[in-house]
């Protein structure tokens, strides 16, 4: 029951990409089919494709405690079961502020936060890869009958997965494409109008007030300054190094970059400074009189969903495969061409595609 419903019957395909940096793989299955999505039949009932991507999670506090502490560890001060209790989110806070090693100072903070009680007894199956002098490198297991042990897997569920979800999470090669205003106007704009709504039903539902409510950190109306600010389905939700929100505007006319014009620079304006605002005040992320210093907004060219949306993230966050030259462009770099009058559908923009994205066949056509 409960959560684990959403993967039962899950049957692997294939494994569609893993990334050994970023511990993370995107997995191809079936699953009993539920919806009005495609269905394969493979005898054994209706079945429809999903996707399940999977990410290690991050070592959080709670994390090195589950490392086993000592008997007679101080229980108020080892902080293993995590109440979510305002103190020590704050605490949290500094500890994730301080792995940018601020000012040069080392990580200080850590260590007056954690319990000094631990003693990585809760590591079983130890294995030992290699050892050279000072040097030893091994492999195992964190006990998993300690109750606070933290989840050690994210896992998203796409079901059911349509082909250009497969195509989006495969391995593939990458190909830069220069489009012009014309091949825009030509080829891309009749291409991403065909598009079926129904890839897009997630924004809406966060634009309608169906999903994700109890989530949304900002929200305003007003149907063309207006916009919902909450964090993207990649986000933990506690890692303030790897914060990630997403800003959706509420004007359904716009479907990407290409659609803004110099009137568009108040709307981009007011995100930027309401994402900073917020992501400081709700969050504990830079301070609101150094506004903006601590996130990094952009937007993607070419985006997966065509309905304008503005990445968020924390300025920390360095590692984002998403936040590329050749996709991502700069939220402060977009306003200010707006600004000079520079209207997005004018320009030539060089985007990086994956081989086997539709849109290239489209082009070349
Ligand atoms: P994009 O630039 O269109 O595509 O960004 P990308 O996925 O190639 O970056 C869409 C963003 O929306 C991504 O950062 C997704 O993680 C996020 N996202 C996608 N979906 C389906 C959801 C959702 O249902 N809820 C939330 N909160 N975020 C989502």
């Amino acid at each position: 029951g409960g959560a684990a419903a959403f993967l039962a019957g899950f049957q692997l395909v294939r494994v569609l990409s893993q990334d050994a940096k970023t511990r993370s793989a995107a997995l191809l299955g079936t699953l009993p089919a539920q919806g009005d999505g495609e269905t394969v039949n493979n005898g054994g009932g209706e079945r429809e494709q999903a996707i399940v991507l999977l990410e290690k999670t991050h070592f959080e506090d709670s994390f090195y405690s589950a490392l086993g502490e000592t008997e007679g560890g101080e229980k108020g001060n080892g902080q293993a079961a995590a109440p979510e209790d305002g103190r020590r989110e704050t605490k949290k806070v500094k500890l994730d502020r301080t792995d940018g090693a601020e000012d040069g100072r080392h990580d200080t903070t850590a260590s007056s936060t954690l319990s000094t009680s631990i003693q990585l007894r809760n590591l079983s199956d130890i294995q030992s890869l290699g050892h050279n002098d000072i040097y030893t490198w091994l492999l195992a297991r964190i006990g998993s009958s300690f109750v606070t042990s933290p989840p050690d897997v994210k896992l998203t569920l796409i079901r059911p997965a349509t082909s250009s979800h497969i195509e989006k999470h495969s391995a593939q090669e990458k190909i830069m494409v220069y489009e012009t205003p014309q091949m825009y106007s030509e080829k891309t704009l009749p291409w991403i109008s065909a598009q079926d709504p129904k890839r897009i039903q997630w924004v809406y539902n966060i634009l309608e007030g169906k999903k994700e409510q109890e989530n949304v950190v900002y929200r305003d109306e007003d149907p063309m300054m207006g916009f919902v600010l909450l964090p993207d389905l990649k986000w933990d939700r506690k890692t303030l190094s790897s914060l990630y929100l997403q800003a959706i505007v509420q004007d359904r006319s716009l479907r990407s970059l290409r659609d803004l014009t110099p009137s568009h620079s108040p709307l981009l304006r007011k995100i930027r400074s309401v994402a900073s605002q917020i992501v400081a005040e709700k969050y504990g992320l830079g301070s609101v009189d150094d506004q903006g210093k601590k996130v990094r907004c952009f937007l993607h060219y070419h985006p997966s969903y065509y309905h304008l949306h503005v990445h968020v993230l924390s300025a920390d966050y360095t590692s984002h495969a998403g936040a590329i030259v050749g996709q991502a462009h700069l939220l402060d770099d977009v306003i200010d061409l707006l600004e000079l009058g520079v209207e997005m559908k004018q320009r030539t923009i060089g985007c990086a595609l994956g081989a086997r994205h539709e849109l290239l066949g489209v082009l070349r056509g």
